[in-house]
């Protein structure tokens, strides 16, 4: 059984977990899925020992067969094959399409279907941001108030043909990094003395960034996505140890995107547990962004919203 499934990038961030291993939030968060780039997953339910080959290499992550468990604690072997057609764990939420493909391929395959909601819930268990990918176009991840985690699932604010935005994607480093978000969040939460703050203030961010995206109005859905970002970065600067996750160009991009709002032209940055930076912007006004963002990048690339994670037949 194949499945597909997009990245998303986070407008209001998931930066915490009140339940580590269940991956439930300590902010409910909001995302775009990006349309573009994929992970595809195959899996096969019953062989002769678990295999998983990511992009062509077998690899021992002891993550996906302890995934495979929660479809079926007394699972067969099972081979899982995926591939992504852009970079894997550089803070271009490669673990959230991955998971998400992971899960509905995985309960398909072993004869197990779940509702879209279910399936949200599984991927999540894989990480954390995985369970907005299930779901196209806008997407929130609400807090849920099930300890167990029944109801902390995605749930679509609006599909991807309410508003066609920009996501223009400036890669600057495409190489893995340093700290995963798992250890990041939990160092954060430990040491941040902004941290009951961050967490504080996430409610009302997804509700602003929610009426944001019902009006199409992106200086304010602009606004509440940066504020975001740097906040969530500064409990990561705040932490001991520091977690920095940028590197020069990351600076030089941001100033460019201060620029160019400077000469009126509406762009906003978001940034993840790396480098790379993210500007949001209208269709019309990515090729000039593209552009200005170039010459600080090793490679842009430019998304619109995406669809649903999805069976490949
Ligand atoms: C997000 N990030 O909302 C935030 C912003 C990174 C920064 O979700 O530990 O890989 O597997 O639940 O989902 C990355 O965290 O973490 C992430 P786990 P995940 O997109």
């Amino acid at each position: 059984m194949t499945a597909i499934a997009h990245p998303n990038i986070a407008l209001v961030k998931y930066w915490g977990k009140r339940d580590v291993a269940r991956n439930l939030p300590a902010v409910p968060s909001l995302s775009m899925t990006l349309g573009g780039w994929r992970t595809r997953t195959t899996v096969t339910w019953g062989v002769q020992r678990d295999r998983f080959l990511l992009d062509g290499v077998v690899r021992d992550d002891p993550r996906v067969g302890r995934f495979l468990d929660h479809i079926d604690a007394d699972r067969p072997p099972v081979e899982v094959v995926s591939d992504n057609d852009f970079p894997t764990g550089a803070g271009l939420a490669s673990s959230a399409s991955g998971f998400a493909a992971l899960a509905l391929a995985a309960s398909h395959a072993a004869g197990r279907p779940r509702s879209p909601e279910a399936t949200s819930v599984l991927a999540r268990l894989g990480s954390g941001s995985a369970c907005r990918s299930l779901l196209g176009g806008y997407v929130a991840w609400p807090l849920g108030t099930d300890p167990e985690g029944s109801d902390s699932h995605a749930i679509q604010i609006a599909p991807a043909s309410h508003w066609d935005l920009r996501m223009v994607v400036a890669v600057v480093d495409a190489g893995p990094k340093a700290t995963g978000s798992t250890e990041g969040m939990e160092r954060s939460r430990r040491t941040s003395p902004l941290w009951s703050s961050w967490v504080a203030d996430g409610p009302g961010e997804v509700a602003e960034a929610s009426s944001a995206i019902e009006a199409r109005d992106l200086e304010r859905l602009g606004t509440v996505m940066e504020r975001s970002t740097f906040r969530m970065h500064a409990t990561m600067h705040t932490s001991t140890p520091p977690l920095l996750y940028w590197l020069s160009a990351t600076v030089a991009l941001l100033h460019e995107v201060f620029a160019l709002r400077a000469r009126g032209i509406g762009a906003w940055a978001t940034m993840d547990a790396g480098p790379q930076v993210k500007v949001l912007c209208e269709a019309a006004d990515a090729p000039r962004i593209e552009s200005a963002l170039a010459p600080h990048a090793l490679e842009t690339h430019v998304h619109g919203p995406g669809g649903p994670a999805r069976l490949q037949r």
